[in-house]
């Protein structure tokens, strides 16, 4: 038997001794579904400038044919999340994007509305004193979601950028009553088929107080609104030692986690390839998930990245992402339940936490091999296969610097 096979082999007896199948692990493998950002794939940068990669999207074009190829060599990353101030042809127009996505093989995932590109919105967009604002940003979310319709996307991701800079700017109980009638005035414009994921942030654009500022913020405002409100869940949007996991847990405990979106963070929303910084975090948040699901909590959780990469190649930097997750979502696939339930059971600390440390630590290689080659996938991984496949000379040569900003400029 070849080295590979007798590792594969190797794996699904060491995996059936903890009751969990090979082939079954496989099969949800390639069933994950990661929604790919469309405003990944031009320039990003700082407040302190960009750098412009050559060949970064210069049209909305050019991201969704950027996306195709992430989903050429990665096989569960079928669907763009939209972003509505920045996904449309030069004349305002949607569904020639819908088309073109199709065309390529792809889905159009959740749609986020804007708060943040305005001047208007220096004080907030719907939070904000000004009413005429806030009016214009509830025509923007039935905007918003008339756009949704017309696409066929069933969920709106909200950040609300909103807060103040300094201590007595503004009524912090007024700004909480103006979010939310907003965010009701957003979910009654819904159909009867659309979500809300509701994200929060502690801090950024304002530095003094923000919003919708914690995962208790924002399953308060999902609570009042109804049962498809829910909490969108970024990993970047959490102070300092902050229990991710956890939150997720009880999201899931409480039907309202809604979404994803994925990154790492070191020090503040760096935004960066999720996994990098703490890849342990990133399973114990995929063990609660696969824990939760199993015990029939939150089926339906829509996963996005929400990446800026400012000096690494943007595809390359989504793929190594993609890879991240899917590793990390083996990795908990491999727990052994049952004795983890019985270690808890029997108070034994360490040997409750050495079964989720051993999943962490198995090698999942063959996991991820076998779906890939089930999902007829090129290459070793995404990344080699991109590598090896000459689509970033292509689009060098051809885009050259002309790459646009997120904001489109
Ligand atoms: C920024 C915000 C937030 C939002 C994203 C897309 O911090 O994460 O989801 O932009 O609008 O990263
Ligand atoms: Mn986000
Ligand atoms: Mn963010």
């Amino acid at each position: 038997m070849d080295r590979t096979k007798e590792q594969a082999r190797r794996l699904a007896d060491s995996l059936a001794s903890r009751g969990v199948s090979f082939d079954d692990a496989v099969e949800s493998l390639t069933k994950l579904q990661i929604e790919m950002p469309s405003w990944a794939v031009g320039d990003s940068g700082t407040r302190y400038g960009t750098f412009r990669e050559r060949g970064s999207a210069r049209t909305i074009w050019d991201k969704i044919d950027d996306v195709a190829e992430i989903q050429r060599v990665c096989g569960i990353c079928g669907a763009m999340a939209m972003h509505i101030a920045w996904d449309k042809t030069d004349d305002g127009q949607y569904l020639p994007v819908k088309r073109y996505a199709n065309e390529r093989g792809l889905a159009l995932g959740t749609m986020h509305p804007d708060g943040f590109t305005k001047q208007e919105y220096i004080y907030g967009s719907i939070a904000t004193p000004i009413g005429a604002v806030r009016e214009a940003s509830i025509l923007h979310y039935k905007e918003c979601v008339r756009v949704a319709r017309e696409l066929g996307i069933k969920a709106i991701g909200m950040w609300v950028p909103d807060g103040t800079n300094y201590a007595g700017q503004d009524d912090l109980r007024a700004r909480k009553h103006r979010l939310t009638d907003g965010m009701r005035a957003l979910y009654d414009a819904l159909d009867d088929d659309m979500q809300l994921f509701l994200e929060y942030k502690p801090f950024e654009p304002y530095f003094y107080s923000t919003d919708v500022f914690d995962w208790g913020m924002s399953l308060l405002t999902c609570t009042k609104l109804g049962p498809r409100a829910k909490v969108l869940v970024d990993l970047g949007h959490h102070l300092s030692g902050v229990n991710i996991e956890q939150i997720v847990a009880v999201l899931m405990d409480e039907d309202r986690l809604g979404a994803f979106h994925f990154n790492n963070r070191k020090y503040a929303d760096d935004d960066l390839i999720v996994g990098s910084v703490n890849p342990f975090e990133l399973f114990l948040i995929l063990n609660e998930i696969v824990a939760g699901q199993a015990a029939g909590l939150s089926p339906g959780v829509t996963y996005m990245l929400d990446q800026s990469h400012n000096i690494e190649p943007s595809i390359e930097g989504i793929l190594f992402s993609v890879m991240n997750v899917h590793a990390a979502y083996a990795k908990a696939l491999a727990v052994d339940r049952a004795a983890l339930a019985e270690a808890q059971g029997n108070l034994d600390v360490v040997g409750a936490h050495r079964i989720l440390k051993d999943a962490f630590e198995t090698d999942i290689a063959p996991l991820l091999a076998a779906a890939r080659e089930q999902m007829g996938l090129p290459g070793a991984d995404p990344l080699s296969a991109y590598r090896d496949g000459g689509y970033a000379q292509k689009i060098a040569d051809e885009r050259n610097f002309g790459g646009m900003g997120t904001l489109g400029g």
